[in-house]
């Protein structure tokens, strides 16, 4: 009998069908943020310029993707190591520039800026999805949607309908829905006197953004909330309260969007999730590891993405309720392993919540915390490794262990040479 024809006996005497969680897993989108391969920097500005808006990368392990051609042979390599079904998602700031198109600013892009990213999702049969850029840009003043200056404010909203376009062609091209993440990093580093009128401000924006007409079957706008970022600690004009009442006020035309590294860290967005699904028919997700503060480390297979999994298959988030994306940076170490730990782990978190005991709702709901709390535990060292390395096989990836040395080898032979 193989390793996994062992463990699916196991899981089933505990009612759990591993074939069943396995197909589920296979046909869930997973956006894949294109901004970890080269440290967030993007192809429309002076890379060496700093990175603003609160958000940093730190490290200079060798290989960063300079051009669009290193960013995709890059996640060409991502691609052949993680299993699942990827989708990408490309910021703003990736536009494509030649001379048949050369640079416009971020209020001109247009479609055509964006083909090469539609032709190499078609080509690996995925969708995509798209985000404005209101950072690292000289006309971040450095507020942007909520700037005071009219001028400023009317650039990052023309910026916001370009991407709309963007994000419906996208749609269509692909034909599958384009998730378009509104995040700003405008804030300020101390006490501010008006707290309201930026955010009054970046409400009109937003307003104007979305009165460009699109199809919210194929775009779907979202809002998403942040705490504090680094040199804008006392004031986020984008608070949790302020995303969520956005979308809250605005349902047929706006999903609110949770990033988990958004938040106080005693908070948790495992519990968030049932919350917002009791009241919004969509959700977004930003996943990423937050070491005590917003750090975008790779995320891991620990407890809070495994939780957070948890509660995305328990709300039947995972019929496009959810829409899961990554969103992390790191550049100490080699860019393609963060790249496919980070994209394995969650799958790997998504799979072990898919083979969770079905009668622990009863459990609870007879209130028998004993034996609620004896099957989680027992749950956890079941022969999950050998479930997840079928899944692997499944999908034509490399299983855990089979990996790493094609990162090394790429390493080698491509990066080191960048
Ligand atoms: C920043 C937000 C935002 C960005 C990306 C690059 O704190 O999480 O989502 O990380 O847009
Ligand atoms: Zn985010």
């Amino acid at each position: 009998m193989s390793r996994y024809e062992s463990a699916k006996e196991i899981y089933a005497r505990y009612g759990i069908d591993t074939d069943k969680a396995m197909e589920t897993l296979k046909n869930v989108p997973i956006s894949l943020h294109c901004w970890q391969g080269d440290d967030v920097r993007g192809f429309d500005t002076d890379p060496n310029k700093p990175l603003t808006g609160g958000i940093q990368t730190t490290g200079n392990y060798p290989g960063r993707a300079r051009t669009p051609e290193e960013l995709m042979a890059d996640i060409d390599e991502v691609l052949k190591l993680v299993p699942g079904k990827v989708k990408l998602n490309i910021h703003a700031c990736y536009a494509i520039f030649d001379d048949e198109n050369p640079w416009v600013d971020r209020d001109k892009l247009e479609p055509k800026h964006f083909k090469k990213w539609v032709d190499f999702c078609k080509k690996r049969g995925i969708g995509c999805d798209f985000n404005p850029t209101f950072f690292s840009h000289p006309k971040c003043d450095p507020l942007t949607l909520s700037s005071p200056n009219e001028e400023t404010r009317k650039f990052w909203i023309d910026h916001g309908k370009a991407c709309i376009r963007i994000s419906e062609y996208f749609a269509e091209e692909l034909g599958e829905p384009c998730i378009m993440n509104i995040w700003t990093g405008d804030g300020f580093k101390d006490i501010p006197a008006d707290r309201q009128g930026p955010r009054e401000r970046y409400r009109d924006s937003i307003d104007q953004i979305l009165s460009e007409p699109f199809d919210f079957n194929k775009v779907k706008p979202c809002v998403e909330s942040k705490v504090f970022g680094i040199g804008v600690e006392a004031y986020t004009v984008g608070s949790a309260e302020f995303a969520l009442s956005y979308a809250a006020m605005n349902k047929s035309k706006c999903i609110p969007l949770m990033d988990n590294g958004h938040y106080h860290p005693t908070e948790v967005v495992s519990d968030k999730i049932p919350a917002l699904l009791t009241f919004f028919p969509e959700i977004a997700l930003h996943v990423t590891r937050p070491i005590r503060w917003d750090s975008d480390h790779v995320v891991l297979f620990d407890d809070e993405t495994r939780e957070i999994a948890k509660e995305i298959v328990r709300c039947g988030g995972l019929d496009g309720r959810v829409k899961i994306a990554l969103d992390y940076f790191d550049a100490s170490i080699n860019r393609i392993s963060a790249w496919t730990v980070g994209f394995r782990n969650i799958e790997k978190a998504l799979l072990f919540a898919l083979l969770e005991r079905k009668d622990l709702k009863e459990m609870q709901d007879s209130y028998n915390f004993s034996k609620l709390m004896v099957a989680q535990e027992e749950l956890k060292t079941l022969p999950f490794g050998d479930i997840w390395n079928e899944y692997c096989k499944r999908s034509n990836a490399p299983a855990d262990g089979e990996w790493f040395s094609e990162v090394e080898k790429y390493e080698k032979e491509i990066l080191v040479k960048r």
